[in-house]
């Protein structure tokens, strides 16, 4: 069958799962949030979510995917919070963000959940403003709306895509999520790449905007990036993504 059938069908059966990987403050190592992660896995076969998520995307079953994944993590997350303070970070797709009740389906998930509104961030990416101006209006008055409930809006992949700097100003966002593909190299600490750093973290400053860096591997590199200001880090270096359980035992003993 296609694999948008097989797709249909796991998430229907309610064969997928989230993982969820730690973020960091640099400050003191601490896990702040963590990232849902969807995963489409059996003991025999796993299909990668770089395979899957896209297909996800060009047939629409992102919608219902990501709707499944939002409260599925905010159920899971609640707990989290509720006795560690973790917060948590969702991936949205722009075409979540094009439905007429997205905002209702992030206000129900979290009222089902007892997650607090604050307490949830939306990962979204610049492909937000692509597209007829509708759908972008549509997609803007929704994270408005979220953001005016307490929930946080976090631009993902920042520095990856093709849109000119101005949407900064002019999106609902909170936080800016720099790209692995900036994080500088540990052994050599490229100076132009320790430049992009600085300029994207003292632009977010400017802006009143949070910092996230992805892609953190080596404790070199933790070191580098907190030495230039960012606020957060993610990445192997901290944690790989991991089940819920695992989340759960790790944070059980820690306070
Ligand atoms: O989990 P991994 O880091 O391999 O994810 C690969 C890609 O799939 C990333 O771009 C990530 O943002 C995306 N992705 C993973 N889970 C979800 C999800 O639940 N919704 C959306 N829209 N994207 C996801
Ligand atoms: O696009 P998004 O930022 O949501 O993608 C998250 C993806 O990045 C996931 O697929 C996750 O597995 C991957 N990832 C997380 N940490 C690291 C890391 O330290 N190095 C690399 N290469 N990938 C990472
Ligand atoms: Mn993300
Ligand atoms: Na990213």
């Amino acid at each position: 069958a296609r694999m948008v059938d097989r797709l249909r069908d796991a998430l229907e059966h309610d064969q997928l799962s989230v993982y969820y990987q730690p973020v960091v403050d640099f400050a003191n190592d601490r896990w702040v949030t963590v990232e849902a992660l969807a995963r489409w896995e059996t003991d025999e076969w796993s299909v990668s979510p770089d395979q899957f998520i896209p297909v996800a995307e060009d047939s629409g079953l992102i919608v219902a995917l990501g709707t499944w994944v939002l409260r599925k993590a905010c159920r899971d997350a609640a707990g989290w919070h509720r006795d560690h303070g973790t917060r948590l970070a969702v991936n949205v797709s722009v075409h979540q963000l094009r439905e007429a009740d997205f905002a209702a389906v992030v206000r129900t998930a979290l009222a089902d959940s007892g997650l607090p509104p604050g307490a949830l961030s939306l990962e979204i990416t610049e492909s937000v403003l692509v597209g007829a101006g509708t759908q972008r209006t549509q997609a803007i008055a929704h994270l408005t709306e979220l953001r005016a409930a307490g929930v946080v809006v976090a631009i993902d992949d920042f520095g990856t895509g093709f849109s000119s700097l101005s949407y900064l100003r002019t999106l609902p966002i909170d936080t800016i999520k720099i790209d692995r593909a900036f994080v500088p190299c540990a052994q050599t600490e490229d100076p132009q790449q320790v430049a992009m750093v600085r300029a994207i973290v003292e632009l977010a400053r400017g802006l009143g905007l949070g910092t996230v860096v992805e892609g953190v591997e080596t404790s070199a590199q933790a070191t580098v990036l907190k030495r230039l200001g960012c606020e957060l880090g993610q990445g192997y270096h901290y944690g790989r993504p991991v089940p819920a359980d695992v989340i759960s035992a790790t944070l059980a003993p820690e306070n």
